[in-house]
């Protein structure tokens, strides 16, 4: 069978606000997945519409689109044109796992949740020509899955093309996290044996893993036994930690000596009773100081995450949230206006007290108020929004925030990655036009190490 696998791109892939370098970072991690689980005869292509064009001319048997909630409109787009070609459609992902129903107009068939187990009955089932309207994730085992066909991806077109997870979802439930509703009503978590991550991890070229995992330190027993397995591998790492994982013991000391250099971590609010409402447990906003203390003083730069727009905010949190996070020495910051994913808890609560301003997804990018706020207008929030990362990537604010560490090697380290992250614009474009991304990952990795 010919399938053709796509991970759609957003529409701001045509605005002049598109950046080219935030979307060229991943390669469609789970597409190659699920083409790991089809058969060797099936002839399979991968299509990452934020690095190539869509061509949509030809004839599959079989298409296969992954979901966002930023992309579902134009993977429906896709999804209608091969249809009305007569060419069978499944859709999964994120966002059609939350709205299956909205998702099977567009597919024939509708898959929810993870695609380990399922996608396989799917094809079974279809080669016989008796396949579903929708299908459940079923029970899933990451035991003795093939490593994702990489081979199908177009490696040189990622700075981190070396993407890879060893779990899956994440015992918590907060209640903004697409967690509570991607893995509505089963298990939230999963995990890998360790051979097989090893066996994954040896599989890679190059020195530089991005774990994707929602919570690195989640299963501490199994992290702990990777990272001791990983020393000596020689590798840097990324990924995404909680507060309260950096404090329990000394996993964070392994894993720097694995080669871990870079925590993404939801700080989200700097205000407690905003975090008592997300129900996030793990964070302790008494312990942040803490935590970033201990990472600076082994070597790991911090990329914090947070959000605007929790019921407890006024029109000062973009400043002040800011100035923390410039005065915590907070190499990067990712932020978000709070975003009611369809299907989470938040979601169901705010429709019920009538505050959903708007069901267009386009805008659940996490750059739009979508709901309405008891203190903030959508237009105070949107600017806000905006001056908060101008401020946080102000030349003097990067200056003072990299001056913010206690090594001279930290002060320069986050110098030069947040420089680099933010400020060179045009000189990420101009490498993605002439494809030199794999030229500049060997930068990537002297600055991390
Ligand atoms: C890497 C990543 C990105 C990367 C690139 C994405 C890529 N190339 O894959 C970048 C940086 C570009 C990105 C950007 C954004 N992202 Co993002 N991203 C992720 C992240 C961290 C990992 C995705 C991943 O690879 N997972 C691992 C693979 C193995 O799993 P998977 O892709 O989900 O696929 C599995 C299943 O979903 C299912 N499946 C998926 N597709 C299909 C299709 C079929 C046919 C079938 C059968 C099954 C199936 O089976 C697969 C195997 O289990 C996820 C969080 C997470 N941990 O998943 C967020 C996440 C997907 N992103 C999210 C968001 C909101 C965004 C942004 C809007 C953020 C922003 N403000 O800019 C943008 C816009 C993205 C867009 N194009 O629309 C949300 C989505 C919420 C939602 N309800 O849709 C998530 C869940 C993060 C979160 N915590 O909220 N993202
Ligand atoms: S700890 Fe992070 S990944 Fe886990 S549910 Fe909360 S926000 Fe989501």
């Amino acid at each position: 069978m010919k399938i053709k696998f796509i991970l759609p791109a957003l529409e701001e892939a045509k605005s002049p606000f598109w950046r080219p370098i935030k979307y060229s970072l991943f390669p469609p991690l789970g597409l190659a997945t699920l083409a790991s689980l089809c058969d060797e005869s099936d002839e399979i292509e991968i299509v990452d519409e934020h690095i190539q064009e869509v061509i949509l001319d030809d004839e599959p048997d079989l298409v296969c689109i992954e979901t966002y909630i930023t992309n579902s409109h134009r993977a429906y787009k896709i999804a209608d044109h091969y249809r009305s070609n007569g060419i069978k459609v499944a859709i999964g992902g994120v966002h059609a796992t939350s709205m299956p129903t909205e998702a099977k107009m567009h597919a024939d068939t509708v898959l929810i949740g993870l695609g380990e187990s399922s996608f396989p009955k799917f094809l079974k089932d279809l080669r016989e020509g008796k396949e579903l309207d929708y299908y459940n994730q079923g029970a899933v085992s990451f035991d003795y899955l093939p490593l994702p066909r990489r081979d199908l991806i177009k490696s040189e077109k990622y700075l981190v093309p070396n993407s890879m997870v060893f779990s899956r979802g994440c015992p918590n439930r907060c209640s903004f996290c697409y967690i509570s509703s991607f893995y509505k009503g089963g298990k939230s978590f999963y995990t890998y044996k360790i051979d097989r991550i090893l066996e994954e991890i040896d599989s890679m070229k190059g020195r530089h893993l991005y774990f994707l995992d929602d919570n690195l330190f989640a299963d501490k027993k199994l992290s702990r036994e990777l990272f001791r397995e990983m020393k000596g591998m020689n590798k840097f790492f990324q990924g995404a930690i909680t507060v309260d994982s950096v404090l329990d013991d000394d996993t964070i000391e392994l894993a720097y000596e694995a080669g871990f250099r870079s925590a993404f971590i939801g700080f989200e609010s700097i205000n407690q009773d905003n975090i008592r409402l997300t129900n996030k447990r793990s964070n302790l906003v008494d312990n942040y100081r803490r935590a970033i203390k201990r990472l600076d003083q082994l070597g790991i730069m911090i990329n914090g995450s947070f959000i605007f727009g929790l019921d407890k905010d006024n029109l000062d949190v973009f400043d002040r949230t800011t100035q923390w996070a410039i005065n915590s020495g907070i190499t990067t910051a990712t932020n978000h206006i709070l975003t009611p994913y369809p299907g989470t808890a938040l979601f169901e609560k705010m429709k019920e007290e009538g505050r959903i301003l708007t069901e267009e997804w386009k805008l659940y990018d996490t750059r739009h108020l979508v709901f309405s706020h008891p203190k903030i207008s959508k237009e105070q929030m949107e600017v806000g929004y905006k001056r908060a990362y101008n401020n946080f990537y102000k030349w003097g604010n990067i200056i003072k925030s990299s001056s913010e560490h206690e090594h001279l090697k930290m002060k320069l380290k986050h110098f030069t990655y947040a420089g680099a992250w933010k400020k060179f614009e045009p000189v990420w474009n101009f490498i993605i036009k002439n494809e030199q991304l794999s030229k500049t990952r060997s930068a990537l990795v002297k600055t991390l190490k």
